[in-house]
C-alpha cells in the first residue's frame, strides 16, 4: 500500500477533499433530453467513495444554456427541471462521502445549428468557423458533424451571457453541487475570447491581452460573488489545440488570466498540460510552455487555490508533481475503465483498459460495467 501525498486530505478553499485524486471533467452523452439520469448517479456513485475513488469529482461538461449546448444528450443546468434531475447524482456522490463540483460549459462556436435555440447559428467572439466536429446522436450511434459557421456576439448579449453563468453556478449549488468548475479550456466559449485564433473583435473583448481576458473574468467574478470563490475553481488549457484553438503568444496570455484570478480566492486552477487528451509536449510554436511559471505568476499575485495538473498521468508522474508544487492531479480516461481508481493506484494497479468504442453515448456498457476490485 502506498502512503504517497496522493492519499492525504486536502482543503482546497472551501473544498475538504479526502485525498488529491481528482476525476476530470469526463463528456459521456447519456443525459437525452439535457437531464442528469439514475444511470449517471450510479455512474457517478461507483467513483465517489474517497477511499477506493476521487477525493473530487468534476462533473462532465454541463451547459449553462441552451445556446451553450454544442454536442448530443449532454446534460445541462439552465431550469428547475435540470436542477432538481442532477440531485440524484449529489445526493449519490454524498452518500459515499465524496466531494463533486459541476463543470459549467458554453461551447461556443462549437456546436450546430441542429442544437441550437431554433435551429440558429452558433455564437463566438468572430464569425469564424471551427475546424472541428462535433458528437450528433443519428438512431442513437454517436457520428462525428463538422461545426456549423458561428455568428460573431454583439458586444449587447455579453451580459446576458454572463448572467447565464451565474444562474448556473446558482442552479449548481441548489441542486447540491459542493461547488463549480468554469470550463475555460478546450476551445470552447471562454477560451474563444482568449486565443487571438478565434478572436478578432476590434472592441473591447477582442485585440490586447487584457482584452480577451475581460470576458473570461467577468465570468468568473460573477460565479464567484454569486456562489463565493472558495466553491469555484476553473480549467485552463494554455497550449491545446482542441477545438480548433490557437494562439501565438500564450504564455504571457495564460500568466495575465492567472494573475487576475488570484484575487478570488478560488477553491482551485485546474491545467491541462499540452494536448487535451494527447501529448504533453507543446505542438505549436518553436518554445515549451512553461507551467511552472504559469502557477508562480499565480502564486506571486497572491494566489491561494490548490493548483490540479492534468493530461496523462499515471502514479509515478503524479508523485512527482505533487512533489514539485501541484497539489492535486486530475486523472480521467482512467476514471472511466476504472471506478476504483484511488485504490488501485495505492496499490499499484492492475488498471482495467478503456473501450473507446462505448466513449460517447450509449447505455450501462462501456459505463456502470467496468469491474471494479473484488
Ligand atoms: C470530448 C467530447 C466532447 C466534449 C472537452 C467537453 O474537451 C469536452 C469534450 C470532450 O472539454
Amino acid at each position: 500500500m502506498s502512503t504517497s501525498p496522493l492519499f492525504t486530505p486536502l482543503q482546497a478553499g472551501g473544498l475538504a477533499l479526502r485525498s488529491r485524486i481528482a476525476m476530470a471533467p469526463l463528456t459521456r452523452n447519456r443525459a437525452p433530453g439535457a437531464l442528469a439520469n439514475a444511470r449517471m448517479a450510479t455512474y457517478y456513485r461507483q467513483r465517489a467513495n474517497p477511499e477506493t475513488g476521487a477525493g473530487l469529482i468534476i462533473t462532465e461538461a454541463t451547459a449553462i444554456s441552451h445556446q451553450g449546448q454544442g454536442y448530443a444528450d449532454v446534460p445541462g443546468i439552465w431550469s428547475a427541471e435540470q436542477v432538481q434531475a442532477w440531485r440524484a447524482v449529489t445526493e449519490a456522490v454524498h452518500a459515499e462521502g465524496g466531494r463533486i463540483v459541476m463543470q459549467l460549459w458554453h461551447v461556443g462556436r462549437v456546436s450546430h445549428t441542429s442544437l441550437q435555440p431554433g435551429g440558429g447559428a452558433p455564437v463566438a467572439p468572430s464569425a469564424i468557423a471551427a475546424k472541428t466536429k462535433t458528437v450528433l446522436l443519428v438512431d442513437g450511434q454517436a457520428q462525428f458533424v463538422e461545426t456549423s459557421m458561428p455568428r460573431a456576439l454583439a458586444l449587447d448579449e455579453l451580459p446576458g451571457i454572463v448572467q447565464d453563468y451565474r444562474r448556473a453556478a446558482a442552479n449548481a449549488i441548489a441542486a447540491g453541487f459542493d461547488g463549480v468548475e468554469v470550463h475555460a479550456a478546450n476551445g470552447y466559449l471562454i477560451d474563444q475570447f482568449l486565443r487571438r485564433g478565434s478572436n478578432q473583435r476590434s472592441d473591447a473583448y477582442g485585440g490586447s491581452v487584457e482584452n480577451r481576458a475581460r470576458f473570461l473574468n467577468e465570468v468568473m467574478q460573477a460565479v464567484a460573488a454569486e456562489i463565493g470563490g472558495a466553491r469555484t475553481g476553473i480549467r485552463l488549457s494554455p497550449v491545446t489545440p482542441a477545438n480548433d484553438a490557437s494562439d501565438d503568444q500564450p504564455q504571457p496570455l495564460f500568466e495575465h488570466v492567472v494573475r487576475a484570478l488570484a484575487p478570488l480566492g478560488l477553491a482551485y486552477v485546474h491545467v491541462i498540460e499540452g494536448s487535451t487528451g494527447g501529448p504533453r509536449e507543446h505542438q505549436q510554436g518553436p518554445t515549451p510552455f512553461d507551467y511552472t511559471a504559469l502557477r508562480q505568476a499565480y502564486r506571486q499575485a497572491g494566489g491561494q487555490g490548490a493548483w490540479m495538473v492534468n493530461n496523462g498521468y499515471d502514479l509515478p508522474m503524479a508523485q512527482q508533481a505533487l512533489a514539485d508544487g501541484a497539489d492535486l492531479v486530475a486523472f480521467g480516461r482512467p476514471f472511466i475503465a476504472n471506478p476504483d481508481l484511488g485504490a488501485r493506484l495505492r496499490q499499484g494497479g492492475p488498471f482495467n483498459s478503456l473501450d473507446r468504442a462505448t466513449l460517447y453515448g450509449g447505455g450501462d456498457a462501456g459505463y456502470l460495467d467496468y469491474p471494479a476490485l473484488g
